[in-house]
């Protein structure tokens, strides 16, 4: 980094958050954005902006006993990192799978603070989760666990302080199993404390198709900005959970061929485009494997084991699974069979390096605070709805989600243009995020 300010806060965070790789990098991604705005703001210096906004206002860590089907007691971890409160309550998802530790929380948690401001919305950022893994275990394990995480967690709770919703491993089955643990707890039927709620108790249309639409439609306006479009462009998705399952939905209704969807043992390519209705059949209803897909799918399509989704030649790629699941290898190998536009489904799927391939290339990319905020933004319309005590039509919650990321798009673009950074949207996105947070922090004073 060239500024000094910058890189001295830089060199702080690396000595405060030692072996925490994903959050550092999280970090490093939004401050070389921040180059392009120092100089122009003195009070973000002034009043430590930049520390203040690394620091978490508060970090929760406790344990979680449960007892699993054979009687035998596990215990796993829980996390809750209640980022950044400056527009509205800590939102975000919280994430059960194996990885989970508090460098990923935590970067997860400040990527959120950016996303969560871009959608224009009043959230603040936060994230939590625990190291749980749900493969493999039954609807009774993962109510008892649901049930003992948030024993801890409804104290940290409530619909004006910390609003949690789901990520990996977290879908509407771990969300109603967490929302009647904080009824029973509290006593009270506090709808907008939480939010990806089924539809018959609080919930709200189109939440669940949320990120993944979102993420196909950013890539349409980029697109669009470009004078090109989905139309009869194959399209690869990574990842097979709530995201992707979306992301391939609307890609289809935009005009394009989603030929891939995959998962942690590997990826399916489906030269006569994804059969979207069969893959959230065994996916959602039957808590199924992609591998399965590809047996009764039969005609044309298989199953890769192993190996890279991206090695699919494609015109338009929307990474959905994992974070770093994208390194430069692989961009390459996009680039060269002619990528036109890359958007992040999932948080932080492309390395650095990766990123700096569709940089050089001209590659449209979109980066996943932009890219998949419609989850969140969802989210906080869930929130309005239950507020007051109201359930919007799809047509309308579709109609706002989509003018919510052509809003983003042109924030990003109009940003980064002022900025002297043309059709850069990372820069775009972290500078118009930052800015509004950072503000409203000056605003508040040293708190
Ligand atoms: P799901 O749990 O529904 O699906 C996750 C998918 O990604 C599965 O196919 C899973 O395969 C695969 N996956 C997860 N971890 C790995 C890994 N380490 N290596 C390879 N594959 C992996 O999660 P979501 O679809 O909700 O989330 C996907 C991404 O989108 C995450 O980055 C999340 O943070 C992000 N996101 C989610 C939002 C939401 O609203 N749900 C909103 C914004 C972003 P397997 O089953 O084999 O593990
Ligand atoms: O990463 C994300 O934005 C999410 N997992 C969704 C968060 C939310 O509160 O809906």
């Amino acid at each position: 980094m060239i500024d000094s300010m910058l890189q001295d806060t830089y060199d702080q965070v690396l000595r405060r958050n030692p072996g925490e790789p994903e959050f550092q990098q999280a970090v490093r991604e939004v401050f070389e954005s921040l180059e392009y705005i120092q100089g122009r703001h003195p009070e973000y210096n002034d009043q430590g902006i930049l520390m203040r906004m690394c620091e978490p206002e508060r970090q929760i860590i406790f344990r979680v006993p449960w007892v699993d089907d054979q009687g035998t007691v596990q215990i796993n971890r829980g996390f809750r990192v209640e980022y950044n409160s400056a527009l509205g309550p800590y939102k975000g998802g919280l994430r059960f799978h194996p990885s989970v530790n508090l460098g990923i929380v935590k970067f997860l948690g400040f990527e959120q603070i950016f996303k969560n401001s871009l959608t224009g919305l009043p959230i603040g950022g936060g994230k939590g989760g625990s190291d749980f893994d749900p493969h493999g275990r039954s609807d009774g394990e993962v109510m008892r666990f649901c049930q003992s995480f948030m024993t801890e967690l409804h104290r940290h709770m409530g619909e004006y302080t910390d609003v949690p919703a789901g990520d990996i491993g977290v879908g509407a089955r771990e969300i109603g199993y967490l929302f009647g643990q904080y009824k029973r707890l509290t006593n009270r039927y506090e709808a907008g404390v939480l939010t990806g709620k089924g539809l018959d108790w609080g919930g709200s249309l189109v939440r669940k198709e949320a990120t993944g639409y979102g993420a196909a439609i950013f890539a349409d306006e980029m697109l669009k900005a470009r004078g090109s479009s989905f139309d009869g462009r194959r399209v690869s998705i990574s990842g097979s959970g709530n995201v992707a399952i979306y992301a391939i939905e609307k890609s289809k209704q935009l005009g394009g061929i989603p030929v891939t969807a995959s998962d942690s043992s590997g990826y399916v390519v489906d030269e006569n485009g994804i059969d979207f209705e069969l893959l959230q059949q065994i996916k959602e209803v039957e808590r199924g494997r992609i591998t399965e897909y590809a047996e009764r799918r039969g005609n044309g399509a298989r199953f890769v084991a192993g190996g890279s989704v991206w090695d699919v030649p494609v015109d338009i790629a929307l990474p959905s699974a994992t974070q770093n699941e994208l390194d430069a290898d692989a961009a390459r190998t996009l680039v060269k069979n002619g990528v036109q536009a890359v958007s992040e489904g999932a948080n932080m799927p492309c390395t650095p390096d990766a990123v700096n391939v569709f940089r050089e290339a001209d590659v449209a990319f979109g980066p996943g605070k932009a890219a998949n905020a419609g989850g969140v933004a969802t989210s906080a319309l869930e929130m309005q709805q239950n507020a007051s005590r109201d359930a919007w039509s799809f047509e309308h919650t579709e109609e706002r989600l989509t003018q919510i990321m052509k809003n983003i798009h042109h924030t990003c673009l109009e940003t980064a243009e002022e900025l002297g950074r043309p059709g850069d949207y990372v820069v775009g996105a972290n500078v118009a995020g930052f800015r509004k947070v950072a503000d409203a922090m000056i605003a508040f004073g040293v708190i």
